[in-house]
């Protein structure tokens, strides 16, 4: 049992029944040109967490523990794109539309595909998600359940979209989920800010969250 110091109080899990899920790190959100850029953000935000992640991720390889990564990426023919994701909002490119690292939020696209440093390796999960949350319409949970996964440490980006949505609807099906405090960024440090203390409120009413060097620092205890 591996044991760490959280927010609100102490987070406990076994390796062997814990998923590391990553969730988006794409260069669609975290490079200049890509989805998160056309709608007016400053991705140098999400840049900077990258080592954070990948020190993370390197000790929890180092471990062998399992590892999931997410991407959004929706079908090239937009089928599970909602025309209401694609219209909302005034981007510069929409999802579909054709930008410096192909189609935007496309499967198979150079921007889909997650940035170099936290690439996956083989024996890591890859799931390619329509929707914000990592759980809806993706083979996830099943893969999850198969493996025996009940706890999920999770990183990625944006914290208050798609990894607060994966963090809610992992706390409905019933895993223990931890936020590294640190492995997530939001091109709005407010909602950063907010989420991670929504998460935590009332005795962990969603999960925990704590920093990096703790996890780190634990797991290789
Ligand atoms: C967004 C995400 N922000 N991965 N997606 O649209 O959080």
């Amino acid at each position: 049992m591996i044991e760490i110091a959280a927010n609100p109080f102490d987070y406990s899990f076994e390796l062997q029944k814990t998923a590391l899920l990553i969730i988006d790190m794409q260069r669609d959100f975290i490079e200049r040109g890509g989805f998160g850029e056309t709608l007016g953000n400053d991705v140098t935000r999400l840049q900077a967490i990258v080592p954070t992640v990948r020190r993370v991720l390197d000790a929890w390889r180092e471990r062998g523990g399992f590892v999931v990564h997410t991407r959004e990426a929706h079908r090239p023919d937009l089928s599970n794109c909602p025309p209401t994701k694609r219209l909302r909002g005034n981007p510069t490119l929409r999802i579909g539309d054709r930008g410096p690292m192909g189609r935007i939020l496309i499967a198979g696209e150079p921007g889909s595909e997650i940035v170099r440093e936290l690439a996956p390796v083989d024996g890591e999960l890859v799931i390619d998600k329509p929707g914000k949350g990592a759980f809806y319409a993706t083979a996830l949970h099943d893969e999850l359940q198969r493996r025996g996964v009940t706890h999920l440490v999770v990183m990625g980006v944006t914290t208050e979209v798609c990894v607060q949505t994966t963090l809610r609807e992992a706390n409905d099906r019933g895993y223990e989920g931890l936020l590294v405090e640190d492995g997530t960024e939001s091109y709005f440090p407010e909602f950063k800010a907010a989420t991670l203390a929504m998460i935590r409120a009332q005795g962990a009413i969603v999960g925990w969250t704590a920093p990096s060097e703790r996890l780190i620092a634990a797991l290789r205890a």
